[in-house]
């Protein structure tokens, strides 16, 4: 991509025009001051792009203005089709970084030699919201990584959820059309809290377990950085003597497992619709790289056959209590993409690129999707020749006799343009190297058939909720309240209540009762009955995995006029120290006067640095400064959201008038912590690795 050249006295003297070379080689026209000359697409240079050409200053506009016409006809065709699912994305660059050799298991390469570095660009998103919804809805988050290996594009195009709605990947379709916006009326855009959606899911009881995990709080994740991934399905790894392992793939962020409550997601959305993207932009320009270790659960026939479930079922999960998965390498998102539209937008993920050495499992969601990501990649992009955006293309050497199609920017050289052939040029196969598919012996007649073994749609649904918190579970029934209250049709809402009552008969009646039905209806039919013996497995709980520091987290400290210099300082230290990095908010744009004469500056006004953009809050006013900020409603509400999403307060005596107008004065707990002197700090700062006082959630009732 041509990068624009920096002004610079610099240059060489080219056809008696000045031209410098750029940063990347390439060559600029600049002007007799230094600017780079502005052109036409076609390298003419542009005398003014101020006004167009016209007889007179008033006269019409004349068609031989090519400049004009130029620039408005690529105005006219600069979008594209978004994605027709995960059409809201954002993506980073880094590089995964291999443990150690896994050739026991697989010949893939970039699993060859330890400290190994393979590229990668990774690219989060959501399911249902077009692409210029808001970051924090209640949705699946997808996890796509490309590795850029030396034997081609490896495509790991996971989620943040490990199972999936459906099983069959002709159920696709309508599964997003059931959760998209209703064609009728073109709303609810980006939410699952509609009648369509919940129509469909209750008439499709396989999507149970994906239920519990969509309606937990792993659908409001509180950063990219701080969620899991998931190959979900079961892949092959083979190795160099053609044996192959089953193998699942999991992604466990370095910082921990953390999402955000409903009531503050749905405030996040109004405060900072770019929550999530504002966040990975900024860690990563800040140097705070993000980072995931690559675990894989391996596993044999023997144990898939002894499994208690199908391995090649979507719908469930090998529990990590029953096959440890095993840490293999790390994932680092160490730069941001010169730009959004050349890399993020264009890059083109297909569960069809594995290097040799890892294979399918006849998982049918998969094949399916095999087909799919192709196909909609010559719809988004408009070519065959999509691996041509240099986002898409191998990092590795690569020959083949594709030619021609739309935007061929590179065609095959010479006069063979096939193979075999007798001109003694060109790439040939290669036994040695190529890609050898597992020699899978399959056998059956051709059928539509759905296999027994898929059958169980509800024993891994009450397995996952019977391992969350108690205060987990009931954001559960709290979620499923709350969309089921968006519903409009009562039967849609008794038939959700049905399946639950298979999963769990609590979370049931209080969902149930919470929708006013007159009578709990009978539980759904289940081809098979609900397992009540599976272990629970803390591995699925969000609270049970959270992060060993407050690292990666964000604290908002509020000040007003006299705030305490000394103490304020302290407290960035701690937390700077702690890996986290502090916002000061003041309800003036400029800031505050500090007790010393000094200027606060503000990172946020109040109105626009709401309580919800942070993970813990520390009320710093001076004295001076109470009476104004009492005056202002949106300090009331810091505090009073604060208190009731559990997060941990720090506070100074002089804002005790605050905790009053948030009539929360009578309610303080062991998570408001006073910071009468300097050493409270250390107090706070260690119960902020709990990030939240989840005590309080009895009293404040927060979903
Ligand atoms: Fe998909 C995009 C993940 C089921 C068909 N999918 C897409 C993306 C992710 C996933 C992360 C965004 C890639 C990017 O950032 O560009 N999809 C999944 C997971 C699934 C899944 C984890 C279930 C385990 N998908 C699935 C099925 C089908 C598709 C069953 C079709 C049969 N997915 C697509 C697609 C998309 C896509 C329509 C739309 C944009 C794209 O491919 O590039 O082909």
């Amino acid at each position: 991509m041509a990068k624009t050249a920096k002004r610079t006295s610099g240059g060489v003297k080219i056809h008696d025009q000045m031209l410098i070379r750029g940063e990347g080689g390439e060559l600029h026209q600049i002007t007799d001051t230094g600017d780079e000359v502005l052109t036409t697409a076609q390298g003419g240079p542009v005398l003014d792009d101020q006004n167009t050409l016209k007889i007179g200053s008033n006269g019409p506009t004349l068609i031989e203005d090519f400049h004009f016409r130029e620039k408005i006809f690529h105005f006219d065709h600069e979008r594209i089709p978004e994605r027709v699912v995960h059409a809201r994305g954002y993506a980073a660059h880094g590089y995964f970084e291999n443990y150690k050799p896994l050739a026991k298991f697989t010949r893939a390469d970039l699993f060859a030699r330890a400290g190994e570095k393979t590229p990668a660009f990774v690219r989060f998103s959501t399911v249902a919201g077009s692409k210029g919804s808001f970051d924090l809805a209640r949705d699946v988050r997808g996890f796509a990584v490309k590795l850029y290996t030396q034997e081609g594009n490896w495509d790991l195009v996971g989620n943040n959820i490990p199972v999936f709605f459906i099983q069959d990947a002709i159920k696709f379709p309508d599964l997003i059309h059931a959760v998209k916006e209703e064609p009728d009326r073109a709303f609810p855009q980006a939410q699952s809290a509609h009648d369509n959606f919940w129509d469909f899911i209750s008439l499709t009881p396989e999507s149970m377990h994906m239920i519990m995990w969509v309606m937990s709080d792993r659908a409001i994740p509180r950063s990219f950085r701080f969620m899991e991934g998931f190959g979900v399905h079961t892949f092959r790894f083979v190795n160099a003597k053609d044996e192959s392992t089953f193998v699942k793939f999991l992604w466990k962020p370095k910082l921990g497992l953390q999402s955000v409550l409903w009531n503050e997601a749905v405030k996040i959305n109004g405060a900072d619709p770019d929550f999530h993207r504002r966040d990975l932009w900024t860690a990563i320009q800040s140097g705070n790289y993000p980072e995931w270790e690559l675990q894989v659960q391996l596993f044999d026939q023997e144990f898939a056959d002894e499994f208690e479930f199908d391995v090649l079922d979507p719908t469930k999960i090998i529990p990590e209590e029953i096959l440890a998965p095993i840490p293999v390498g790390r994932l680092v998102l160490d730069r941001m993409p010169e730009n959004f539209f050349a890399e993020t937008e264009q890059v083109a993920f297909m569960t069809q690129n594995v290097p040799p050495g890892i294979d399918f499992s006849n998982d049918p969601l998969l094949q399916g999707r095999n087909f799919s990501y192709l196909d909609t990649q010559l719809k988004r992009l408009g070519s065959p020749n999509f691996t041509h955006i240099p986002i898409n293309a191998p990092k590795c050497p690569f020959a083949h006799f594709q030619q021609d199609g739309h935007m061929a920017m590179r065609n095959p050289v010479g006069r063979a343009n096939y193979q075999p052939n007798s001109h003694g040029i060109g790439p040939r196969e290669s036994i040695a190297k190529g890609f050898r598919s597992f020699a899978e012996a399959e056998e059956g007649q051709k059928a539509r058939l759905r296999p027994e073994s898929f059958a169980d749609h509800y024993s891994q649904a009450r397995q996952f909720f019977v391992s969350q918190t108690v205060g987990e579970q009931q954001h559960i029934a709290a979620a499923l309240t709350f969309e089921l209250s968006k519903v409009k049709l009562p039967e849609i809402r008794e038939r959700v209540v049905a399946h639950l009552l298979n999963i769990d008969t609590d979370l049931a009646g209080k969902v149930g009762q919470k929708l006013g039905l007159a009578k709990m209806p009978k539980p759904a039919d289940a081809a098979v009955p609900t397992r009540q013996d599976l272990d629970e497995s803390p591995a699925l709980s969000i609270v049970k995995n959270g992060p060993q520091r407050f690292e990666g987290r964000k604290l908002g400290i509020l000040v007003t006029d006299g705030v305490d210099a000394n103490l304020l300082a302290a407290l960035k230290a701690a937390i700077v120290k702690e890996g986290a990095v502090c916002e000061v908010v003041a309800p003036k744009v400029t800031g505050a006067k500090a007790d010393d004469g000094s200027l606060v500056e503000a990172d946020e006004m109040i109105d626009g640095g709401p309580s919800v953009l942070y993970d813990a809050v520390a009320l710093l006013p001076g004295a001076a400064g109470m009476a104004d900020l009492l005056q202002e409603s949106t300090a009331r509400d810091f505090l009073a959201d604060a208190f009731s999403h559990c997060k941990f307060i720090a506070y100074v005596e002089a804002a005790m008038p605050l905790f009053a107008k948030a009539g929360i004065a009578d309610a303080l707990d062991d998570g408001v912590i006073p910071l009468a002197a300097k050493k409270d700090i250390a107090t706070f700062v260690g119960r902020l690795t709990e990030l939240r006082f989840w005590e309080r959630e009895a009293k404040v009732k927060m979903g």
